[in-house]
């Protein structure tokens, strides 16, 4: 594998499900830059959080922007020169919290950038506070008696406002994840993976998720929009991963 590595001291929690991001992001790069991709050309942008930690882990060039503004960030390196390959990575305090405004708008335009969040349904960094996604119950330092708010469904959201690309990974299956992050970084357009990204500190998931998770079958991704929203919209007890959506569709670059 290509040296991807930095020298940065690493101050996740031991044990943190973001390593199997990290790696699985090495390796999903490696493929690429293998298959022809110039290491140069890669771009992270990143929001403010635990999972903001990454670009100093990972030898590419970066920009660390605000909370919730990593996204404004990607597409503006994107438009500024539409050479570059550029991922976001962000938090759901990030994506679905402060920034929610930007992920509309740029799954809605099909900026042709792709967006990987470290979905832990909580703020991590600042210790534990409910994000929309927390489960119905989160008991954190901001809802002490747990949260009455039911979770947002941020896939269904992203395929109501344009996305062409929609997926959903599990940490802890890093070849999966792997797979899942080449194809989106591949797809022309706007293209989201949420990825399920148990906090091992403040909300850990990993237990509530292990016999949840299931992969997709071959007959996936569509590109029937009713069809892909019926299934994230899935209440079986179970949480499909893998590609649900997926259309080819002028980019914003491209229009403009
Ligand atoms: C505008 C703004 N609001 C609040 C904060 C404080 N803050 C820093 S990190 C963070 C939580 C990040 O949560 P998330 O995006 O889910 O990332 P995680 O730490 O869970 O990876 C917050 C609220 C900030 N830096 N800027
Ligand atoms: S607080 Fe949670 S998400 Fe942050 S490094 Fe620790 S385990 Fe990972
Ligand atoms: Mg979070």
């Amino acid at each position: 594998m290509l040296e991807l590595s930095t020298t940065a001291k690493n101050t996740w929690c031991p044990g943190c499900t973001n390593f199997f991001l990290l790696t699985a992001l090495k390796n999903t790069v490696s493929d690429l830059i293998a298959e022809g991709y110039n290491k140069d050309n890669f771009v992270i942008s990143a929001g403010i959080g635990c999972h903001g930690k990454l670009p100093d882990y990972i030898n590419l060039n970066s920009v660390i922007s605000l909370h919730g503004r990593d996204l404004a960030a990607a597409e503006g390196v994107k438009l500024a020169n539409p050479k570059l390959t550029v991922i976001d990575i962000a938090g759901d305090g990030d994506a679905y919290a402060e920034g929610i405004e930007h992920l509309v708008h740029a799954a809605k335009r099909n900026t042709n950038v792709t967006l990987f969040v470290h979905n832990n349904q909580v703020f991590g960094l600042t210790t534990g506070q409910a994000t929309p996604t927390s489960l119905k119950g989160y008991k954190g330092r901001s809802t002490p008696f747990g949260t009455v708010e039911e979770p947002l469904n941020p896939l269904l959201l992203m395929l109501a406002s344009g996305a062409s690309f929609v997926a959903r990974a599990w940490s802890q299956d890093m070849d999966g994840t792997r797979e899942i992050m080449k194809r989106a970084i591949k797809h022309k357009g706007f293209s989201i993976v949420d990825i399920i990204q148990p906090c091992i500190s403040f909300n850990d998931t990993r237990e509530f998720f292990k016999d949840k998770v299931y992969n997709l079958d071959a007959g996936w991704p569509t590109n029937d929009l009713a069809k892909a929203m019926e299934k994230v919209r899935e209440n079986s007890g179970k949480v499909p991963c893998g590609i649900f959506y997926e259309v080819n569709k002028e980019t914003f670059e491209e229009e403009i």
